[in-house]
């Protein structure tokens, strides 16, 4: 099978983290990069050796010779990108948020349906290594029927050095985080019928809420809860893990800090070490969100070869979007928001 070539718009932040992960990605590579900022473009050209360098989406889209599109940029331009793309039938990923409205995303969703090329959001936390080391206990059924659950992530990291725009929006910790979180928790343990949230903010010098508390009723009955902060002071810092506590007709589940995992069931209590590896361009404390990276482009690469939906598709997406919506919903009004009436 040939290999795959992709584009990359957007040479960001993170985006150093997608193309190192392209790089060593399976049956994928990236031929060429577009962004309007020129330093960005060359600094990011450079580092990969990309030969192929454009300032602008709709000239690259109009030259061609790419089997499909990363998108990397910022929520902003996600719709406008992503409309591209399917008017030129290009497969998609688009990373998170995967729009701005939850009304965008399904337009998103539609109009790449419509142009019939696959559409990815790049939801990389259920991709984590611990995260899916708890899906597979779960799965096996070790702690019987899951009826309770809790998703944390507590932190006092200070993510506004590497990404500033996050201390100037008006929304912040649900919708750049909490947005994983509820992902894992969708999940883990179901889509979610109906949702009631609280937020704060805490930092006096950013605009959002660095503070939110979600309660999930899940369709089949789990109860869990979602609780993110960049506002916790704590004496060993633990970002970006993401702490799992569920409840089993069976026994219990702990993800604890560290990647620790317990699991307890009706034969006794089982440790393991559920930690993701380094990878060579990897650094701590990213490394856990460097190797989700990996593994959900491999997963891409792999089905736009091989056929079949991915995980985070647009269309499962949509659920997580409805999620953060209906947090910020929830919190403004301070009622229960149903779930089912938004998708
Ligand atoms: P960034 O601002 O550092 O980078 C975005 C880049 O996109 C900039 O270089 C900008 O010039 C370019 N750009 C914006 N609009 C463009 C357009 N229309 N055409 C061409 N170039 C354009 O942002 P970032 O921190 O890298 O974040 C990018 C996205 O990644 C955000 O949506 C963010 O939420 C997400 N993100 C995801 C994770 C994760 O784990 N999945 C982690 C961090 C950030
Ligand atoms: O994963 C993210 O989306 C990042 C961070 C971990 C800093 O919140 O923005």
């Amino acid at each position: 099978m040939a290999e795959l070539k992709g584009a990359l718009i957007g040479c960001g932040f993170f985006a150093i983290n997608q193309m190192h992960a392209w790089q060593d990605v399976n049956g994928a590579r990236i031929v060429a990069i577009c962004d309007r900022d020129p330093e960005r473009l060359r600094l990011v050209g450079d580092r990969f050796g990309i030969e192929r360098r454009y300032a602008d989406a709709a000239t690259m889209f109009a030259d061609g010779g790419f089997d499909f599109v990363d998108i990397a940029t910022t929520v902003a331009s996600h719709r406008a990108l992503v409309d591209m793309a399917a008017s030129h039938r290009i497969p998609a990923i688009c990373q998170k948020p995967f729009a701005k409205t939850l009304s965008d995303a399904k337009a998103m969703v539609s109009g790449c349906a419509q142009a019939g090329v696959p559409l990815m959001v790049h939801e990389n936390f259920r991709w984590q290594t611990p995260i899916q080391a708890v899906k597979t206990v779960l799965q096996s059924g070790a702690i019987g029927e899951p009826f309770w659950g809790r998703f944390s992530f507590r932190s006092g990291f200070d993510v506004f050095s590497g990404q500033p725009y996050l201390a100037e929006g008006e929304r912040f910790i649900i919708e750049d985080l909490g947005i994983h979180t509820l992902d894992i928790a969708r999940f883990i343990l179901g889509d979610v019928a109906s949702l009631t949230a609280r937020t704060k903010r805490i930092n006096p010098k950013i605009k959002g809420e660095d503070v939110a508390t979600i309660l999930l009723d899940h369709e089949n009955g789990a109860t869990s809860i979602v609780d993110v902060s960049y506002a916790s002071k704590l004496s060993k810092e633990p970002f970006p893990e993401t702490l799992i506590e569920l409840d089993g007709t069976k026994g219990s589940i702990r993800l604890s800090q560290g990647y620790r995992l317990e699991v307890n069931g009706p034969d006794g209590v089982a440790v393991s070490d559920a930690s993701p590896q380094l990878l060579p361009w990897a650094s701590r404390p990213w490394h856990n969100i460097q190797e989700s990276v990996l593994s959900i482009q491999q997963h891409w690469a792999d089905r736009l070869a091989g056929g079949g939906e991915t995980s985070t598709s647009g269309a499962d997406n949509l659920k997580t979007l409805a999620l953060v919506e209906a947090a910020y919903q929830s919190a403004a009004s301070g009622r229960p928001i149903d779930i089912g009436a938004m998708l």
